[in-house]
């Protein structure tokens, strides 16, 4: 199975990612974790994204906060789905993030969720990896059919409390 990449720009997001971490641990997914930034290590992101494939990945995802080019960066160097989570870590709430990562050019697309959506970030992730894997697919599949069971007895309860 191919292994998902986070890569997050400083230490101080890592408790963001955790949401992250755990779906990859319920879903089986390889994945290798690590801190470069765009600004701070520039070099070692260049690296990283241009080996990536090379080195078993098949997706990464890219947190960051502030003036967020993580994501952006490493989708220059490589053609591998790169998913970016802008970080909610400064004076202005995460749409500083929001906008750096999501507002990408023409030609390097950047797959942003939302402000610290890493739960949302792992998924996808899953979603990419599970194209060429049906046993993960069905995962998926499940996931979706329980979360919408628990719709339906929220809902169930709900009707209750008014009945
Ligand atoms: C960004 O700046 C990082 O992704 C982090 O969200 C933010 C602050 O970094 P630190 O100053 O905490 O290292 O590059």
């Amino acid at each position: 199975m191919k292994k998902a990449a986070v890569i997050m720009g400083s230490d101080s997001d890592l408790p963001v990612l955790e949401p992250a971490f755990k779906k990859f641990k319920e879903f089986g997914i390889p994945f290798e974790a690590h801190v470069m930034s765009a600004h701070r290590t520039p070099a070692r992101a260049c690296e990283f994204a241009t080996n990536a494939r090379n080195n078993g990945f098949g997706v990464i995802i890219a947190a960051a906060g502030k003036a967020a080019h993580l994501a952006g960066v490493l989708a220059a160097y490589t053609t591998l789905p790169v998913i970016g989570i802008p970080v909610k870590s400064s004076t202005l709430d995460g749409l500083d993030a929001l906008l750096s990562t999501v507002q990408m050019p023409a030609g390097i697309p950047v797959a942003t969720v939302a402000i610290d959506g890493a739960e949302n970030a792992a998924i996808l992730a899953v979603q990419i990896i599970a194209l060429g894997d049906d046993a993960l697919a069905e995962k998926l599949t499940k996931m979706k059919a329980d979360m919408a069971a628990k719709v339906a007895e929220k809902d169930k309860q709900l009707q209750e409390k008014f009945s």
